[in-house]
């Protein structure tokens, strides 16, 4: 087994579960995956076992405070690229020169931004503290729901989540996926058998609390804030209260954090080329293309179309439409 194989393999499946989960696992559908041995259904979505983990210790002892920020997506849907956004815009007055000196260019965006799902592991006691998570809007724990606490969620195209997913797993070298084909993994996909899946009725949901909540939910798209960075980050600061002066915007404030959390500035900085997380992971795999509509690389047109046509299908009775 490779160092890779062998830090994944303990991120996703190994760690010690605690009773509650180990209790609850012979309870829960389960599927054959290649993100783990099995995933399993809870509250409707699919899990490996630490992540249930996680998610069952968030769902009880996380706290929220009406001063947090919680960045939530779909795992390939932008968040490394929100979270060090969102880092820079909320740190902006402490560290003012970010193309020079700041701390995400020595840190990866995934480690100064706690994981909800994996917050027991880390204390954050800055104001407001910014987290980020991948769970399903209707699995937050109850105080991220009763807080005033605001969650800014990114969404992206189904095609190009997947194959970003498809070859983050592909570089980690995933034991299970040896031998895994791509038809395999977008049957799991499209039947919504994937990490934290379905990824549409994640998407859906909430799209629908945006749409309910817009004080409380902001929905924001990987490829509107590639296309419009500026407009984008000026809204989220707005909506998180802490909206760009026109001083700052002439000054170059908005224009240099967007320089320094771009794919081209991050992905080249030592941290993220050589670095690894806590869990082992590397952090180069958090960064490829970032292209919209870059699926065609990847996708043949009949599993593409395969994909196409789940999404379809799920999107009957609602007004959300993907970019692309
Ligand atoms: P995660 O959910 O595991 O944290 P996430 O950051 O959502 O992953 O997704 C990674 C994708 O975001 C990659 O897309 P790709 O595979 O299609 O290339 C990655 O390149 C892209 N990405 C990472 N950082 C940035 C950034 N700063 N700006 C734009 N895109 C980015």
């Amino acid at each position: 087994m490779t160092k890779s194989e062998a830090t994944l393999s303990k991120l996703l499946v190994e760690s010690e579960l605690g009773q509650e989960c180990e209790e609850l696992l012979p309870s829960l559908p389960r599927d054959r995956s290649v993100f783990a041995e099995y995933l399993y259904q809870y509250q409707g979505f699919w899990y490996p076992p630490n992540l249930l983990e996680g998610i069952l210790y968030s769902q009880k002892h996380f706290q929220a405070r009406d001063s947090d920020i919680v960045l939530a997506s779909i795992p390939k849907s932008g968040t490394t690229w929100l979270k060090s956004l969102v880092f820079a815009l909320i740190h902006r007055q402490e560290f003012q020169t970010p193309l020079v000196s700041h701390p995400l260019l020595d840190n990866n965006p995934h480690t100064l931004v706690t994981f909800i799902e994996g917050f027991h592991l880390h204390t954050q006691d800055t104001s407001p503290r910014i987290f980020s998570t991948h769970i399903p809007v209707g699995s937050l724990p109850e105080s991220v729901k009763d807080s005033s606490c605001k969650v800014v969620y990114c969404c992206r195209n189904p095609k190009d989540a997947f194959v970003s997913l498809w070859h983050f797993m592909k570089n980690l070298i995933v034991k299970e996926m040896v031998g895994c084909t791509m038809e395999e993994m977008v049957r799991g996909f499209c039947r919504g058998s994937s990490i934290y899946g379905p990824f549409w009725d994640h998407v859906l949901e909430y799209w629908k609390e945006s749409r309910e909540n817009p004080k409380k939910v902001m929905f924001v798209m990987y490829e509107e804030m590639r296309e419009q960075p500026q407009d984008w980050v000026m809204r989220i600061a707005e909506f998180l209260g802490y909206s760009f002066t026109e001083e700052e915007i002439e000054n170059g404030v908005l224009e240099d954090i967007i320089k320094l959390c771009s794919l081209e500035t991050l992905s080249k900085l030592e941290v993220n080329e050589k670095g690894k997380l806590l869990n082992g992971m590397e952090t180069k795999a958090f960064f490829r293309k970032g292209e919209i509509g870059g699926w065609r690389d990847t996708l043949t047109p009949l599993l593409a179309e395969e994909i196409d046509k789940t999404t379809k299908e799920k999107l009957i009775g609602s007004d959300f439409r993907f970019f692309c």
